[in-house]
This record gives structure tokens, sequence and C-alpha cells, in this order.
């Protein structure tokens, strides 16, 4: 039984929670510029046909008494931690797609903690008591179904598909609920004069590959309850980085450092927040010309302290013949490893003491960040003396 939970309107119920002012009013969370977008709307929001990616402009023109509130990343994203740790308690099978969603394969669960009902209502029931926000959740033996369900009865919403009653759901299920269907595909569908999922049966898989590709395969395999896709434990992202164009094009060696240290202290704290270490580290440089270079340095032992990001780059950077002038600058981190792996036991034998030393200064200024705002603390370099 594969579990797929979703946050209901995420980051404006947050502020929603946080904030007694803005309950049950029509809120948007957005950007700060002008050219701003809503990330998310609140169901009173909604009601007014406001949602995600519209203009903030317009959002405004459809309700006028509306609630703009500029987004805070950090905070979600420490929400989305205490999430994950609450629903981690019920099966170690856990895949988080996003910073609001996740699939928990519950095969085998129920011995410990009851039926999959009462999973889904202790996990509903725990995240409201703990943090105050709710859920919705989709229950399936197939894990694109469990994705679809989670979305029919939301907010705050229960859906289970037994399995003796797949079959008939796959068959009314309206094709442009199937994850991955496009409106390209759609054009093709209502050619084919395909309404639901069943429909695809209709066809040969020739036909079905001539006319969407790879896609053909898997929707003759979905409508058949065949997903090959497992809730996949584990996964870290590949790489880290943060990268900025720069306001004027510049060759001045120490703006270019002070651009490398900013950017190794995005890169180090991110690495950081998600308990992982590196193994390489990498900087790109863009010229006035748009051409660009990258350059990584594959590392003895892992780091995660900004410091050590920093001085890596930097090497990146001095070792480079800089011949035109830079437009944009990056660092980055691959090689990612879960921080409590064996191989952090490198760290602990270590004997150069100073990078120890630098990730627990590390460690303190990301706590102060948290709490105060990532700009209340930074390296004396960076701060203007000028
Ligand atoms: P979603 O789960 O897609 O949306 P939601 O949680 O706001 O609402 P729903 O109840 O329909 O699930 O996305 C999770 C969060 O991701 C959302 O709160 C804000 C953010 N987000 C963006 O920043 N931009 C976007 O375009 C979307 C879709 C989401
Ligand atoms: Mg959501």
């Amino acid at each position: 039984m594969i579990l797929h939970i979703d946050m209901d309107a995420f980051f404006a119920s947050v502020e929603q929670r946080d904030n007694p002012n803005l309950k049950y009013k029509p809120v948007i969370i957005s950007g700060n510029s002008k050219r701003s977008v809503v990330a998310t709307a609140s169901y009173e929001a909604r009601r007014f046909g406001i949602g995600s990616a519209m203009p903030v402009f317009q959002a405004k023109q459809l309700c006028d008494h509306l609630e703009i509130v500029p987004g805070n990343r950090e905070k979600y994203q420490a929400e989305s931690k205490k999430i994950m740790e609450i629903i981690s308690h019920f099966s170690p099978l856990i895949e988080q797609v996003s910073i609001d969603e996740a699939y928990l394969d519950i095969t085998g669960c129920e011995r410990l903690f009851g039926s999959f009902k009462d999973i889904a209502l202790s996990i509903k029931n725990q995240i409201f008591q703990q943090l105050d926000l709710t859920c919705s959740i989709g229950m399936s033996p197939i894990k694109f179904l469990s994705k679809i369900a989670s979305d029919l009865n939301k907010p705050d919403g229960l859906t289970i598909i037994e399995q003796s009653d797949v079959k008939n759901f796959i068959f009314s299920l309206p094709i442009q609920k199937v994850p991955g269907i496009g409106k390209s595909s759609m054009n093709n569908m209502q050619l084919l004069q395909i309404k639901t999922l069943g429909d695809v049966q209709k066809y040969s898989l020739p036909i079905l590959t001539q006319k969407f590709g790879k896609m053909g395969q898997r929707l003759l395999e979905l409508s058949n309850g065949i997903d090959k896709s497992r809730v996949e434990i584990n996964y870290i992202r590949k790489s880290i980085s943060s990268e900025t164009t720069l306001l004027k094009d510049i060759n001045n060696f120490k703006k270019a450092k002070n651009i490398i240290l900013d950017r190794a202290q995005i890169v180090g704290r991110t690495l950081r927040k998600k308990d992982l270490v590196c193994e390489n580290v990498f900087i790109k440089l863009k010229f006035s010309d748009f051409s660009q270079i990258t350059r990584s340095r594959k590392l003895a032992s892992p780091i995660c302290s900004s410091s050590a990001i920093f001085n890596e780059a930097l090497f990146l950077y001095k070792r480079f013949k800089l011949k035109k002038k830079i437009r944009l600058i990056g660092v980055g981190v691959t090689a990612l490893k879960n921080k409590n792996t064996p191989v952090q036991m490198l760290l602990i034998q270590d004997p150069a003491k100073n990078k120890k030393q630098w990730e627990s200064v590390d460690f303190a200024v990301d706590s102060i960040s948290e709490k105060f705002g990532t700009f209340i603390i930074n390296k004396a370099s960076l701060t203007k003396t000028d």
C-alpha cells in the first residue's frame, strides 16, 4: 500500500497559522518584485479564481481585499522537515518529492499501527496536533494512483482506493489527471477520442508510441494497473549550487573573491540544512561575451563548512587565467553524501582541527540566521566598509 501526502495550500497555511489576522482570509504568498507571481493561494483566495503562477497584479484585480504576504522559504523548509520527521515514524520507506509532498510505502506497517486507514488518520492527526496544519492523503496499491487520490478531496482529504476498486477507478479516470499529460498530448487525446485512462486500451502499443513517444507505453501500462515506479528512499540531490549575475561585469579580484565567499556561504548553509557533506566543489564563470567555463576539484575528505567550500572555490578561481570580464559567478558542490554515513569518520579523525572549528562556527551562524533572518550575521569581509 502506498500513501501520498500533500500539504494543503502549504505556504499560505503556515502564514495563516502564524498570523491570526490572516486566518479565514484570502491570502497569497508571493515574491517581492514587481513582476512577482503567486506561489500559492489560500483556499479562501482560490474561491476568487486565484491560483499558483498567476501574476500578482491579476490576483489583486480578482479580489480587492487580498492579503499579500512575502514568502519565507527558510520557514517553510523548517516546517517541511518537521512534517517529514512525523511521517518517517510510520515507515522507513519514505520518498520526499517536493517541499510539501511525500510517498510512504506502508505495506506491512498495519501490525504496528493499525489498519491502513488508521495510519493515514494518525498521520493527519499528528501533523494537525503538532504543527496546526492540514494535509491531504491518497492511498492505493499503485504509486501514481495514490498521487491522484491525494488531490481528489482537498483540503483536509483522505481518499483510499482499495485493490478491488482499482480497475473501475482507472477506467473512469479523466486522462488529464494522469501525471505527465500536458497540453500537447491532450490535443492528441482528443483526436483519438481518449477521454479516460481506460480508453487508452482501445489502441495498440505501436499507435500509442507513434502518437505519444515513450509516454505511450507508460500509458498502456498504467491503464492495465501496472506502475513500475516504486517509493525510492534516500534520494539525494546530485548537486547544490548558487550563482549570481553581476550588476556590472567585473575583472577585480577582490570583488570576485567576495562574491565567491557569499555564494559559498549559501551553498554551505543548504548543505548543512540537509545534513549532507560533499566531496566535490566547482565554480562556474560566465564572461562578458557569454562564453562560460566550469572548473571542479575532488576533495580528499568530505566537507560541509562554508569556509572549506570557499577555499576550494577560490583555489579553482585563482588557477584560472582571466582574459575577459566576468558577468556571472557560481559556486556549487557535487558528490553529496549523508553526513552520518560511515565516511564521516574521516572528519572525526581529521587532524585538521581548524576545519572542525569552522564547522561549529557555521552551525552556530546557521541557527542564528534561522532565528533572526539570513542577513543578520555575515563575514566581516562581506560587510561594506566603503
Ligand atoms: P502545491 O502542493 O502544488 O500547492 P499547495 O500546497 O499550495 O496547495 P494544494 O492544497 O493544492 O496542495 O505546492 C506546495 C508549495 O510549493 C506551495 O504552497 C507553494 C510552492 N509552490 C510555488 O512556489 N510555486 C508554484 O508554482 C507551485 C505550484 C507551488
Ligand atoms: Mg500542497
